[in-house]
């Protein structure tokens, strides 16, 4: 009884710090993603493709949530992007007040904010970071069945990129199955094919995010 308390006023906290973030981003127009999935999924491969075809026209800010180690910070950096590394300490997603910390550091002089969370397809789900879009990425080695084992996770997704196509050929993954399990959990949720290491699929999701950047 007295654990649930203590959730809920964690998750109360949060959310009022997530609302603080939301607030500050739409006060200064910028449009912002929190990318979600398990570790090795592609996030980091993702956000590079992502930020590699719209850095002409945008300007991006990056935070990254990790354990430990600036890797993926780094990787972006490399990029030119301005860069924020949280380091969680072991903790298993990002929370609100973590990003609202991070916000204080990282430049807010953009249009685009992306969030790297943390590597784990439970626990981010569950805390809120102000974001505007949560994308979740399922890579197709994990498996054709993880979207009905990880519900909490795909319920929240607004866009679902399913990773690493190029490998669909080695795998056991039936894309229809995992599209009809996607469309019972999320029915809200945009779905695209990509492939992080090929460029396949990225005309359709960079063409969709530019749109909602215009709309913000
Ligand atoms: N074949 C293939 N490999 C990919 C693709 N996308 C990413 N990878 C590889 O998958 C591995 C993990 O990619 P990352 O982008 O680092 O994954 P991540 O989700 O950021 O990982 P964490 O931050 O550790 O959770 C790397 O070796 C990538 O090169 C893809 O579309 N196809
Ligand atoms: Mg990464």
């Amino acid at each position: 009884m007295k654990r649930v308390v203590i959730e809920r006023k964690i998750l109360e906290r949060n959310d009022s710090s997530a609302q603080r973030i939301r607030a500050l981003l739409k006060e200064k127009n910028i449009f912002s993603l929190n990318f979600m999935s398990s570790p090795g999924a592609g996030k980091t491969t993702t956000i590079e493709q992502t930020i590699k075809a719209l850095k002409d026209k945008h300007k991006i800010s990056f935070i990254d949530g990790d354990l430990e180690t600036d890797r993926d910070a780094e990787r972006i950096k490399a990029l030119g992007i301005d860069t924020v590394q949280i380091n969680t300490s072991g903790a298993c997603h990002l929370d609100a007040n973590m990003v609202l910390k991070a916000l204080d550091k990282v430049s807010l002089d953009c249009d685009i904010l992306i969030i790297e969370n943390v590597g784990n397809l439970v626990c981010p789900a569950t805390f809120d970071v102000g974001c505007d879009k949560n994308v979740v990425i399922l890579s197709v080695p994990e498996g054709d069945d993880k979207v009905k084992k990880y519900p909490v996770m795909f319920n929240v997704a607004d866009v679902i990129l399913i990773n690493k196509i190029d490998l669909a050929d080695f795998m056991d993954f039936d894309k229809e199955k995992v599209k009809k399990e996607i469309k019972e959990i999320s029915p809200k949720a945009k779905v695209f094919e990509i492939s992080a290491k090929t460029g396949y699929g990225f005309d359709d999701w960079i063409n969709f995010l530019s749109d909602m950047v215009k709309k913000r």
